[in-house]
């Protein structure tokens, strides 16, 4: 095996602790506080988790006597789409088990939850977690998107359990994945089961986040290395000034990765599709904005410049959205007839004739690429696959076509090329930052000290997160207490809620005040490459949105 200058270098890293993990492991007790509970919904939930409801927060500290741990067997899985920073987590994991009782044994389950149902996984050692320690990806033992939440699946976990003697999970993946660890936490203390579920907080996307989990991991990665990229295009821009160029940013519905690429390179235009929402703004709206900053600089002589669009825009504009789910309805009704139709026009015509005005006005006002992306490409449930609607094209030609009419107006005599990007899969095996490698370390051992103390139903929490890493915190927050009920499928459902972009809260804030400027001035910053060696300033700094939100 070739590894890289920067993969060695990586290996040899030693991941930050917070101070309180730094003691020996034998010298930590948990320290529980008073009982917890949800702010909202709390009888729901209550009636729902009998057994893990109203639990304490839970701390560590060290004390005079020698904590003897057990010797136990421990599984982990990877749940969803990757984040840097999962194989730090991992060996976390590993060594504050191994510090603990080298006889315990920490299991990986293959290809995510399905692997724990399918009994598929490997044992770690030191030379399988070696290989992968402060490197991206979720390679060690793969990930999957299967759900964790019937009771014949729950049934299937306690026997692979029981099994091979495992007495703890540790479920790493975002929201709906850390609600499913609660609910398998619930089901087995019910079953008077004694194994312990923790989960640890995951996702580029940044949606899981509240008052007790300040971020998930990956964000930081993945942000800074989108950022680094639309610095280069800025650079390109500023130096051909020639192209706009529109890049849509993943993040599935939440628009947090833009926001926090906009507060890093300061581009001319950033939607938020919150915002766009709670404008109740129309897609014409949209591109009205967009083609006003065209012309603001055109007007300057600066006929270039860089939007940053986020991945779940159309399902936020509410004329899009209704569109998108009377699409769902018709052609899930109709699946028979409409799939015996063999001509695109055939498709059109099918479908704009069954739309009623206002849908058949927006699906006409699209250009055609993006028509037929709405009508084909469904996932198994029936739905349009959104993050595949290249958004970013649609605008460009709608830009297009709105600027042409100006200009046959009299209105606008600059010029305009839209060049279209997509940065998402780029960032989401980054070699972690500095931050991801000590965040995701703390998350996994922290986890240990939990399961290995009987605690379930906890997410691993690590906080104070602007602060270096010494000064962290390291503790568990009950599951149930950050859950409240909505509405899933037709049906009330207890969930860890979804963290959107708060546009009151202070990253949206300084955006706002600041995105006129931004708009018509050429502010560009150029972050670069994430530094993983050098002044503390340059590589441990953590993301604009959370310096803001907590400085
Ligand atoms: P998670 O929510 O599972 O962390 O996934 C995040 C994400 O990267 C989204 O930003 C993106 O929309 C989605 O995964 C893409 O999914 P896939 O990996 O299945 O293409």
């Amino acid at each position: 095996m070739e590894y890289s200058a920067l993969q060695k270098a990586r290996y040899e890293y030693q991941p930050k602790l917070p101070s309180i993990l730094r003691n020996p492991i034998h010298s930590l007790v948990a320290v529980t506080g008073e009982a917890t509970s949800p702010a909202q919904d709390a009888q729901e939930i209550k009636d729902l988790f009998p057994s893990t409801f109203g639990l304490p927060k839970v701390d560590f500290e060290v004390t005079g006597d020698t904590v003897r741990h057990q010797a136990i067997n421990m599984g982990v899985i990877l749940s969803g789409g990757q984040a840097p920073g999962g194989h730090n987590v991992i060996s976390g994991l590993y060594d504050a088990l191994k510090q603990a009782n080298p006889e315990s044994n920490l299991y990986g389950f293959l290809g995510g939850p399905s692997g724990l149902l399918e009994d598929r996984k490997v044992l770690f050692d030191d030379a399988f977690i070696d290989e992968y320690r402060n490197t991206g990806g979720f390679d060690i033992i793969g990930s999957g998107r299967t759900k964790l939440e019937t009771t014949e699946q729950f049934d299937t976990c306690a026997e692979v359990c029981k099994k091979h003697d495992i007495t703890a999970i540790v479920i790493i993946g975002g929201d709906d994945s850390n609600t499913n660890a609660a609910v398998l936490g619930e089901y087995f203390l019910n079953k008077g089961s004694n194994i312990s579920v923790v989960g640890c907080p995951k996702t580029i996307d940044g949606d899981l986040k509240n008052e007790f989990i300040e971020v998930s991991f990956g964000f930081d990665t993945a942000t800074k290395t989108y950022s680094e990229l639309i610095g280069n295009l800025m650079r390109d821009a500023n130096s051909s000034k020639k192209y706009w160029h529109f890049i849509k940013l993943m993040g599935r519905s939440a628009s947090h990765i833009a926001l926090e690429c906009a507060l890093q390179t300061q581009p001319n235009v950033c939607l938020v599709s919150e915002e766009i929402e709670a404008k109740n703004m129309s897609l014409q709206d949209v591109v009205e904005t967009i083609t006003d900053a065209v012309a603001t600089r055109a007007a300057k002589g600066l006929n270039y410049g860089i939007a940053l669009i986020p991945e779940g825009l159309v399902e936020f504009i509410p004329e899009v959205k209704l569109l998108i789910a009377t699409l769902n309805t018709l052609l899930a009704k109709e699946e028979n007839a409409y799939s015996a139709l063999t001509t695109w026009e055939e498709q059109k015509d099918f479908v704009t004739s069954r739309l009623e005005q206002d849908n058949r006005k927006v699906f006409l006002s699209l250009p055609t690429d993006i028509q037929k992306q709405l009508l084909m490409d469904r996932d198994p449930h029936g739905n349009v696959q959104v993050s595949r609607i290249e958004t970013e094209k649609m605008l460009i030609s709608m830009v297009d076509s709105a600027l042409a009419q100006k200009k046959k107006e009299g209105t606008f005599s600059g010029s305009f090329t839209g060049l279209n990007h997509f940065f998402g899969y780029e960032g989401r095996c980054a070699f972690p930052s500095n931050f991801d490698a000590d965040y995701c370390y703390s998350l996994g051992y922290n986890a240990y000290l939990l399961v290995s103390n009987s605690f379930s139903g906890y997410i691993s929490s690590v906080g104070n997160l602007t602060a270096p890493a010494d000064q962290w915190t390291a503790g568990g927050i009950p599951i149930t207490m950050m859950m409240n009920l909505e509405e899933r499928h037709g049906e009330m459902k207890p969930v860890i809620k979804k963290a959107l972009v708060d546009l009151e809260g202070k990253p949206f804030k300084y955006f706002e005040r600041m995105r006129e400027t931004w708009k018509s001035e050429t502010s560009f910053i150029f972050p670069g490459a994430i530094q993983y060696y050098g002044p503390t300033e340059v590589c441990d700094a953590v993301t604009r949105t959370l310096s803001l939100e907590h400085n």
